[in-house]
């Protein structure tokens, strides 16, 4: 390493970030959504996220690393930083400390030093290229912290592209593009075009010859999605798709997941505000960066009904595994749930699909992994976020496969098209959305019809504050709690007394208070069942 080099850029690492000075008496913390919180206490913080991308891209052989400025689904007044890694996966979970030690360092001179402090840990050459992308969401703090970013950037001496407003789905897409342009299997064009075009060729090739779908309305959460959107239905043009489009107003930067959006709906189970939906057609919501999407409808008495993410992946899955019997290829299709997926969708997954289901700790990243493991892998969490991941080697064995009749060779190329059209590197409402709209073209169904398919048991979902969250342990994916030792034997005793009674507690991660999540046979059995579940937790 060349030590004036290095001292150079130490003394530019302490110079830029007097200008963004830490706020005092915060404690910031890299959770599983990044950093998240008020806009306005992050300009340090994603001065810092600047320093430690252009390290991991150094620690990578100059690997591009992304870094999207997002707070998702959160209020307008938030923001949020996360990075992302060179194949558009999450940060891997050893640099989170890192993130969590730079946004905390005291002073520019201590922040400084943690940062020569992780290059000589990890014997990182800060004399080596190191390459970053970034994008940001709609919110009005975005601007200055893409400033702060770039600050951050130049210190550490990166090279830089700034992409602009992207969704957050389509910021991993290019990060993977960039990756693996090289590459014997380049994902695609790394430009918002490439993505575009990627996936309306998809789509098209999805739903040939099948009859166009029925119009859909989305409800864009006022938010990057609207807009993208709107270019995307352009990109595959109106023969094939009839898209509406509303809550697009990405200036009124006030009204971003205001009373509308995947959140509002999945949590408050009802229609954004002012949506005057008419019987049996498709409505969707995407949260505010456009990577989680829902689903509803409202039958002829104007009864609202919820397709969720366990929805979307019960859909998924019965698509693929009937294409895969169709064609005659040696794949599995599995299904990968958190303990909040509705017990009807798991038990409809096993029983009527015969579909296996892993089970992981709520957060994206614990469901990504574990979807690797299947051929074709399909993950959501009951919120909407999801995708589904095809693995290389069934790549190469659909691409190789030689079919024996023209019924194979369709089932092939569908599935073929599936894993172009599905976002590979991250949950994505945009391709979710095509995702869904294909499959209800194929099959010619409604969203009624997709409804049939089971009955959510009722369900709630309770927030209780606790003294200290952190006392209580999981174990069999935060199905049971090993402590507060005793509390256990008090919920099974519960949950006996119900019938399809099932009852879990867990500490939040994104929030200081614990969830207790209950279901049941009947709406007022759920809503008893979550009631004397959160009273046994009085006085913890
Ligand atoms: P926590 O706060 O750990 O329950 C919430 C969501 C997760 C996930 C994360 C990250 C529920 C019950 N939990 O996690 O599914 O989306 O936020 O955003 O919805
Ligand atoms: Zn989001």
């Amino acid at each position: 390493m060349d030590i004036s080099i290095t001292r150079q850029q130490l003394s530019q690492i302490t110079k830029f970030s007097t200008l963004h000075p830490r706020p005092e008496g915060h404690k910031y913390a890299y959770g599983t959504a990044g950093f998240r919180l008020l806009g306005s206490l992050l300009d340090s913080v994603v001065f810092r996220v600047g320093l430690l991308a252009a390290l991991r891209s150094r620690k990578l052989d100059g690997e591009t690393i992304g870094v999207m400025i997002t707070a998702s689904h959160n209020p307008p007044d938030d923001n949020g930083v996360k990075l992302i890694d060179p194949q558009g996966e999450m940060l891997e979970a050893s640099w989170e400390t890192y993130a969590t030690k730079f946004a905390n360092a005291e002073t520019d001179d201590e922040l400084t030093k943690e940062y020569l402090a992780v290059a000589e840990a990890l014997k990182i050459n800060l004399d080596s290229p190191s390459n970053v992308v970034f994008a940001r969401d709609t919110r009005a703090s975005g601007p200055a912290l893409v400033a702060a970013l770039k600050d951050g950037l130049r210190a550490a001496a990166a090279d830089y592209a700034d992409y602009r407003i992207l969704t957050t789905p389509q910021l991993h897409y290019i990060v993977k593009c960039i990756n693996t342009g090289k590459s014997a299997t380049p994902y695609g064009d790394p430009s918002e075009q490439g993505y575009f075009d990627k996936l309306s060729t998809a789509f098209k090739i999805v739903t040939k010859g099948k009859p166009k779908p029925p119009i859909v309305t989305v409800d864009a959460a006022n938010g990057v999605g609207g807009p993208k959107l709107k270019e995307l239905a352009r990109c595959i043009g109106s023969d094939y798709l009839d898209i509406n489009v509303v809550k697009d107003e990405i200036d009124a930067v006030e009204r971003l997941n205001f009373q509308c959006g995947a959140d509002f709906v999945k949590t408050q189970q009802k229609l954004p505000v002012g949506l005057e939906p008419a019987p049996f057609e498709l409505y969707a919501s995407l949260d505010g960066d456009a990577d989680r999407i829902v689903f509803y409808y409202v039958d002829e008495s104007n009864k609202f009904h919820l397709l969720d993410g366990d929805k979307i992946a019960s859909l998924a899955a019965m698509f693929i595994r009937d294409l895969i019997a169709v064609s005659g290829v040696d794949l599995q299709v599995g299904v990968v749930q958190t303990a909040y997926a509705n017990g009807s969708s798991s038990k409809y997954l096993t029983d009527i699909l015969k579909v296996p289901i892993t089970v992981t700790p709520t957060g994206v990243k614990h469901l990504h992994h574990a979807a690797q493991l299947f051929d074709v892998g399909v993950y959501f969490e009951a919120n909407g976020h999801g995708t589904v991941l095809f693995s290389n080697s069934s790549m190469k064995t659909l691409e190789s496969f030689e079919a024996q009749n023209p019924g194979q060779q369709d089932a092939v190329t569908t599935l073929l098209s599936l894993a172009a059209l599905i976002n590979q590197t991250v949950g994505d409402a945009l391709s979710d959305l095509l995702l869904v709209i294909a499959i209800l073209s194929h099959k010619a169904w409604g969203p009624n019809e997709w409804d049939l398919t089971y009955t959510d048991l009722p369900n709630r979902l309770v927030r209780v504050v606790v003294k200290d969250r952190t006392a209580f342990k999981t174990e069999d994916a935060e199905r049971r709690l090993i402590e507060p030792k005793g509390l256990q034997g008090n919920i099974d005793a519960l949950v006996k007394k119900y019938k399809s009674g099932r009852s879990f507690v867990r500490a939040s991660g994104t929030e200081d208070a614990v969830r207790v999540y209950a279901e049941a046979a009947t709406r007022l059995e759920a809503d008893e069942l979550a009631v004397k579940v959160s009273d046994s937790l009085k006085g913890l």
